[in-house]
């Protein structure tokens, strides 16, 4: 049947007369039974990648790309005076993760379905997901983000698995979402929930009684974790996932014709991050309840499990008191208890410990010990784990370490977020790239046809404009295509150096208020979401959010610059943004940026990285050339020495250099305190001056001195111009595509 037809047959009615919301529901539906029709029977081996984050984020775009049919589905639609924009926006989004590694996440399951490889993602169905962010009074204000509806991408299953916690016994219900890759088949993505999850419990923006684990246990994603409660509660989180997740692919693997022993020949489940490191003992146990022999166990899911890192910062990597896993999960502590007597026999190394002197289980150790791989997400980032974080245990097992670059998928990145940019290149190189991102590279050949950089600049400014509609439309506020837009968008940590985009910003401001005029107009734009109790992360949204109030309204300085704070920061909003960035700004502290992965794809929509030599950033200058990025700041041998000799000292920066001063100074100055709040302003600063733990004020100098180089570099329009086809042409490497493909073939294994 023709697809007019069908969303015909799905409607009810003509097109013509129906509401966007129910030719959302009638396309759900229709896209969905479709996907449907391209799942497979699995291969003999399958992956598992279990992850508490999936961040999906809108899917009904997605879904139509990569069945093939978005242009068709968007005539139709046209023709019928509907607008599939319009479509689009009645979707909520799901926001069941934080930043990159849930991103990181939903890119992979993208990936694995379009190389056709039989692979399912196992996660938890949080019904208000991350927190929704609404700036009042210059602050940010946590509220509930529903998104399940009466319709949804959810498949309600009658699978459910008994999940046992101390003195609690629960049903742990599967839901699926169908995950279709381009051109091929479709996975799963598998869902856990509990039926007596009860949204009402919620109060005065996010607040909940943690304790109530029937109605609490998938309300949220990581609750607040600043207390005992919130703690537990995560641990209660992750077990359930875990729990259900192994009982799911312990029960698939039999169906099969696994002996149990033979169960690496049917699974590799790969842990996303330490969130999801219980399912070892938790499988181990299950294993041992079905009549395996404890050793015996311990090898088959050792040969199982792979485990990737996200970061090297400490406070991210986990760890649990036995206390805490005692109260909730007390049938793990034996297993537990024996994984540690194990390392303890044979290796004489407290630092490798799985429960250290002071009762706490290191998580990732469980990982590193009791999986077959280890993997970094960045080429220097898995350096620094080798050289440095985990040394120790690179040393034990040299063989389980390797790196996997991270990625992100075109299809979303690209085809749907930048239609124009996807259409023109198209119209250049044939549509290859769509299949195989390093096509990308046939790009090169234009790269001094005036005709073609001159298009991409008119891309460009039409992507901007496009931006501008929609932050009047939204936020009502007024900016101009006609500046350098230069984006800083991703989770707001002090790592990540949004306060160093602030200092710079406020150093322009006095220079523009004491008469240097820059020399070109720029629009700073933000978006980030802090942790709710991460209360410096908190103190830089509210000064951002002061430097906008400020600057935006005094006429003097608006001219020439303009601050942006996008409200709520998701993976819709990134659409809107990468497509419209000049400079995309990369700012870490070197060596604390795992990868990231927004990097990759403001590279592949023609934005010029402003970065430090951090994370993929790194790969990214390897791939463009210098020519093509500007790179500032102290490397991460040199940070990392900072660290092991403690002897960066914020406060003699801010005593020495004038510019730095003034621009600290500004933050509690009169004119900010008129419209900011003491409290915060003041906090943040003395933060800056008397500890600033990512050496904001170490790049300062170098920072301010590349970006003006950036800024003047624009002026020369074809040298910028090319700057972006060069950008785009070498970011075929960055399609997680490449990445899957490296993971299966050095990890998985699947057919
Ligand atoms: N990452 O988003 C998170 N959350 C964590 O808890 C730890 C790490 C990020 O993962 C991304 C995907 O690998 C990386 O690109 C990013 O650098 C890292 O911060």
């Amino acid at each position: 049947m023709d697809i007019q037809t069908l969303l015909k047959q799905n409607l009810g009615k003509d097109i013509y007369d129906a509401s966007d919301k129910e030719i959302y529901d009638a396309l759900l539906t229709m896209t969905q039974e479709m996907a449907a029709a391209k799942e497979h029977t699995s291969s003999k081996k399958k992956l598992y990648y279990i992850s508490a984050e999936f961040l999906i984020g809108k899917l009904l775009s997605n879904n139509l790309i990569n069945l093939g049919i978005y242009k068709e589905v968007q005539e139709i639609l046209k023709a019928n005076g509907k607008d599939i924009s319009a479509i689009e926006e009645v979707e909520p989004e799901p926001s069941l993760g934080n930043g990159g590694l849930g991103r990181l996440a939903a890119c992979f399951l993208d990936s694995i379905a379009t190389l056709g490889l039989s692979g399912d993602g196992i996660g938890l169905n949080y019904h208000l997901g991350l927190f929704k962010q609404e700036f009042e009074n210059g602050l940010q204000k946590e509220m509930p983000n529903p998104w399940i509806e009466e319709k949804s991408w959810l498949i309600k299953t009658d699978v459910t698995y008994p999940v046992e916690f101390k003195g609690l016994r629960v049903n742990a219900r599967m839901y699926d979402i169908e995950v279709t890759g381009y051109n091929n088949i479709t996975n799963k993505l598998h869902l856990f929930d509990l039926d007596s999850v009860d949204e009402t419990i919620v109060h005065d923006g996010i607040d909940f009684d943690k304790e109530d684990i029937l109605k609490n246990l998938t309300l949220f994603l990581y609750p607040d974790d600043s207390d005992d409660q919130g703690r537990l509660l995560r641990i209660y989180q992750q077990y359930f996932m875990v729990s259900a997740g192994a009982q799911f692919i312990l029960d698939e693997c039999t169906a099969k014709g696994c002996n149990l022993y033979d169960l690496p020949d049917y699974a590799v489940i790969q842990i996303n991050d330490t969130h999801p490191t219980m399912v070892i003992p938790e499988l181990i146990r299950l294993l041992v309840q079905r009549g395996m022999d404890m050793d015996d166990a311990i090898e088959v899911v050792s040969k199982t499990c792979a485990y990737t890192n996200h970061t090297i910062l400490a406070e991210a990597l986990e760890k649990w008191p036995v206390t805490y896993l005692k109260k909730v999960v007390p049938q793990l502590m034996p297993v537990i208890e024996v994984l540690d007597d194990k390392v303890r026999r044979k290796f004489d190394d407290e630092s490798v410990a799985v429960i250290d002197r002071n009762d706490t289980v290191h998580m990732a150790h469980i990982d590193i010990h009791y999986g077959f791989s280890v993997n970094g997400v960045a080429a220097l980032h898995t350096e620094i784990l080798k050289n440095s974080e985990l040394n120790n245990f690179y040393k034990i097992y040299p063989e389980k370490f390797n790196n996997k670059t991270n990625g992100i998928t075109f299809r979303r990145w690209l085809l749907h977020c930048n239609p124009l940019l996807a259409d023109y290149i198209e119209s250049l190189i044939g549509e290859g790239f769509k299949k195989d991102a390093s096509e990308l590279e046939k790009l090169l050949k234009y790269k001094d046809d005036e005709a073609v950089l001159n298009k991409l600049l008119e891309i460009k400014h039409e992507n901007k404009q496009l931006l501008c509609d929609y932050l009047k439309e939204t936020q009502g506020i007024q900016i101009s295509p006609d500046t350098i837009f230069d984006i800083q968008v991703k989770r707001l940590h002090e790592y990540k150096r949004q306060q160093l985009n602030a200092l710079y910003i406020i150093d322009k401001y006095l220079e523009i208020k004491a008469g240097k005029i820059p020399s070109a107009p720029v629009t700073a734009i933000f978006g980030a979401k802090a942790a709710p109790a991460y209360v410096i992360a908190k103190d830089i949204i509210h000064l951002i959010l002061c430097l906008q109030e400020i600057i935006n309204n005094d006429p003097q300085v608006n001219q020439y610059l303009k601050v942006v704070m996008v409200e709520n920061y998701n993976v819709t909003k990134a659409g809107k943004l990468i497509p419209a960035c000049d400079i995309s700004e990369q700012i870490s502290l070197a060596s604390k940026e795992a990868s990231g992965t927004g990097n990759m794809k403001f590279m592949l929509n023609g934005a010029v990285t402003l970065g430090t030599e951090d994370g993929a950033n790194v790969e990214i200058h390897q791939a463009v050339g210098d020519d093509n990025i500007f790179v500032f700041g102290a490397t991460s041998d040199e940070v990392i020495e900072h660290y092991a000799k403690g002897d960066y000292v914020a406060k003699d920066y801010y005593e020495t250099n004038p510019s730095i001063k003034a621009a600290i100074d500004f933050i509690t100055s009169e004119e900010m305190l008129k419209v900011g709040q003491k409290e915060h302003l003041e906090r943040l600063q003395k933060e800056l001056i008397g500890k600033d733990w990512f050496m904001t004020l170490l790049d300062f100098d170098s920072y301010k001195e590349t970006k003006e180089k950036a800024l003047k570099a624009y002026a020369d329009q074809k040298a910028w111009a090319q700057k972006i086809l060069v950008n785009i042409a070498k970011a075929g490497f960055f399609s997680s595509d490449r990445t899957i493909e490296e993971y299966n073939k050095e990890i998985w294994h699947l057919a």
